[in-house]
């Protein structure tokens, strides 16, 4: 395994390969690596042996679901790779590895209808100014011509693109392509190298508009270029390359090339490109200003593990690491390389690699660590709200701490994942971007912290309150042997307005309760309300002690919290009570070809639409705020994505309790009394 202690004085330069689903990340990380020799034999997609193709539950679930990283050396020079998951489920562990990296390679599908796709990973590489490529893969298998699929890129794309190539078609086929800046065709073969050919007089009129297109997008930029265009000079290639190579550290450009990573078509094309543009680990650390000076590594991701415990995968932005140096502290307890799902010890790793430490006790992702502490950068990324929760419970009785102490854990190294008790019903929810992510969860409980669990949707937490006052009676007497109890209160009840909550007040005049006795009536009423004649909690009333009596001898604190109690329940029938559902304010986001059939699937959610916008800072989206039941807001997520091809989303805030009628509120009723009684 190569362990990135540089060959050449080069520091490791870091690429992340992003992008939609199954665009082909994977098969283009094993495509790179096998044409720089890092592999001899490239794995199968369809037996998951390829090197990105790690941990079991992404091997299992027949996707990536976490970054996986793997280092090659090309012509001498020392890489390595982040191949991050497509699913946006799994965003914030590419988010983490893009903060990282040197450049991206946005990884795409070669039809314009799926261009969207790119967009969420296009708009986080802008605003944090990572310089960034696209690769149009599977190009054999276009769904439209190459400038089509241009247009609808670019219709994504704040920068620039500068199409870097252009394709060779016979017939049906692409048999190759044109590098517009060398101008050199080649010719793809099978299972080997590109042969260079003469550029194809049937493509030599085009090669010509479309490389002054890639001048002229350059020479927005570069005054000397422009100059040259203007006065029809014809700029050297070297300039050419030096004005590409400056716009894309600086983000003022994206270079596009294409292939089909199954048959290394186009790999060289793009190993040549990030050998020759992509900024050094030096570069990227003076880029990132957020980063302190005295900053040895960073923390973008930290795993458990069986046999290792907690690792912390850093990059070295200092002079290297070593095993046994201090970090943050903290002698480290190991330096390990990573290569795809091997872990190996070593003795060193050289400037900018990516490695893992162990007993790096509290370093989160995001930090920054010194010899003597960890510092937090402003840029991080947030963790993104969760949009969906499932409620877990223990197979094994006895289970249940060993399952806290694993969740805590599991969040630990996944900041997207959230738990607590719902204070409501009790309930212990994992909440998480969507149902994969928690899947894949609860499997990560299983396989790496052996707890066995079962992950079920949550129940709403429902309330119910009344709409017309009453007064009753509460009278508690009992007479056994000794001592007897005796509490009695006349109890005023009324309904308040929505959010007021619970209000307890006395009338009580010349002592007929005496005062130290109506904290306890308080107590019993309160107590009342934990369960109303619906089953759920009470809220929005006021209740009035307004008369009662005592006994000198049997009175007790206890008798009097009984006898509101039997005052409460005789009361809340009658005051004609109706279910509350919780309402959130949620603001969907999609891009805008979508947004009408967002805001259908939203009204048959029951949702109270209240408009849409454009989305801030997002070309081409909307937003559209509405007001929905929690209910209908569980599997919403799921809706969104499947209607926008995975990139919907929304964000949500509690905003009211709403009272429910009809079917749906005895239906409520009836599974919350199956459940609990
Ligand atoms: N025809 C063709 N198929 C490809 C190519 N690249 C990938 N595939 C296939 O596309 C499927 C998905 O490829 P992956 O490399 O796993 O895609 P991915 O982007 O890593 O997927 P996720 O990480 O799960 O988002 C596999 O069946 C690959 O064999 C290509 O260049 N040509
Ligand atoms: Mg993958």
């Amino acid at each position: 395994m190569p362990d990135n202690v540089e060959t050449t004085g080069r520091a490791t330069r870091v690429a992340a390969i992003v992008g939609p689903y199954t665009s082909g990340k994977t098969s283009l990380m094993e495509a790179l690596l096998s044409v720089s020799g890092g592999i001899t034999r490239k794995g199968s997609a369809a037996d998951r042996t390829r090197v990105g193709d790690w941990p079991a539950e992404a091997k299992s679930r027949e996707m990536s679901t976490e970054s996986v990283a793997a280092s090659t050396t090309y012509l001498d020079d020392p890489w390595t790779f982040l191949d991050c998951p497509g699913s946006v489920e799994f965003l914030q562990d590419t988010r983490h590895a893009l903060m990282v990296c040197d450049i991206a390679v946005v990884v795409c599908d070669p039809d314009p209808s799926r261009a969207v796709m790119v967009s969420p990973y296009l708009k986080f590489l802008d605003d944090h100014e990572i310089p960034h490529l696209i690769f149009i893969n599977r190009i054999e298998h276009a769904k439209a011509g190459h400038a089509e699929i241009l247009e609808a890129l670019q219709a994504v794309s704040e920068r620039p693109l500068v199409m870097r190539q252009m394709p060779i078609v016979e017939g049906e086929a692409i048999t190759g392509f044109v590098d517009l800046i060398h101008r050199r065709a080649y010719q793809y073969e099978e299972g080997k190298p590109s042969t260079l050919i003469a550029i194809p007089a049937a493509v030599a009129d085009d090669e010509q508009g479309r490389r002054q297109e890639v001048l002229e997008s350059l020479a927005d930029f570069d005054d000397a270029l422009m100059e040259e265009l203007l006065n029809d000079a014809e700029p050297a290639t070297a300039e050419v390359f030096a004005s590409l190579k400056r716009d894309l550290a600086a983000n003022l450009v994206v270079p596009v090339l294409f292939g089909e990573a199954e048959r290394d078509h186009g790999i060289t094309r793009l190993w040549k490109t990030l050998r020759h543009d992509a900024p050094d680990a030096e570069e990227t650390w003076e880029r990132r200003k957020a980063v302190t000076p005295a900053g040895i590594a960073q923390v973008f991701k930290s795993q458990h593990a069986q046999h290792t415990g907690r690792l912390a995968w850093v990059r070295a932005w200092g002079g290297g690491l070593a095993d046994g140096m201090t970090l943050a502290g903290q002698k480290i307890g190991g330096l390990y390389a990573l290569q795809g799902g091997e872990v190996s010890k070593v003795a060193r790793v050289g400037r900018g690699a990516i490695a893992a430490v162990s007993k790096v006790e509290g370093a989160r992702p995001g930090d920054v660590l010194t010899e003597a502490g960890a510092l937090p950068p402003e840029d991080w990324p947030r963790a993104p709200q969760a949009l969906f929760a499932l409620k877990l419970g223990t197979v094994k009785a006895g289970d249940d701490v060993k399952l806290s102490t694993a969740l805590a854990k599991l969040v630990a190294d996944d900041v997207s994942l959230a738990f607590g008790h719902n204070p409501d019903t009790g309930e212990l929810l994992l909440w998480g971007m969507g149902e994969v992510h928690l899947m894949n969860a609860v499997d990560r409980l299983r396989t790496a912290h052996n707890v066995e669990v079962k992950a079920e949707r949550p129940t709403v937490p429902f309330k119910e309150t009344i709409r017309k006052p009453c007064a009753e009676r509460g009278r508690h007497k009992r007479q056994t042997g000794g001592h007897g109890q005796f509490g009695d209160v006349m109890l005023e009840v009324r309904p308040l307005g929505r959010g007021e909550g619970f209000v307890f007040a006395d009338r009580i005049v010349g002592g007929v309760v005496p005062k130290n006795y109506i904290p306890a009536v308080e107590a019993g009423v309160k107590e009342s309300l934990g369960r109303g004649p619906l089953g759920f909690p009470v809220v929005d009333l006021a209740v009035t002690l307004t008369d009662g009596s005592y006994h000198t001898v049997d009175s007790s604190e206890m008798a009097f919290k009984t006898a509101a109690g039997i005052g409460m329940r005789a009361a809340l029938p009658k005051c004609d009570p109706i279910l509350l559902e919780p309402i959130w304010s949620v603001s969907v986001a999609v891009p805008s070809e979508w947004t009408s059939k967002a805001q259908r699937a939203l009204s048959q959610r029951r949702a109270q639409i209240l408009g849409y916008d454009k989305r801030p800072g997002w070309k081409g989206w909307d937003v559209i705020k509405a007001q929905v039941p929690q209910m209908e807001v569980h599997d919403l997520i799921l809706e969104l994505r499947s209607l926008t091809m995975g990139v919907g989303t929304f964000e949500w805030v509690f905003d009211h309790l709403q009272e429910l009628t009809g079917r749906a509120a005895e239906k409520a009723i009836a599974d919350n009394r199956a459940l609990t009684e």
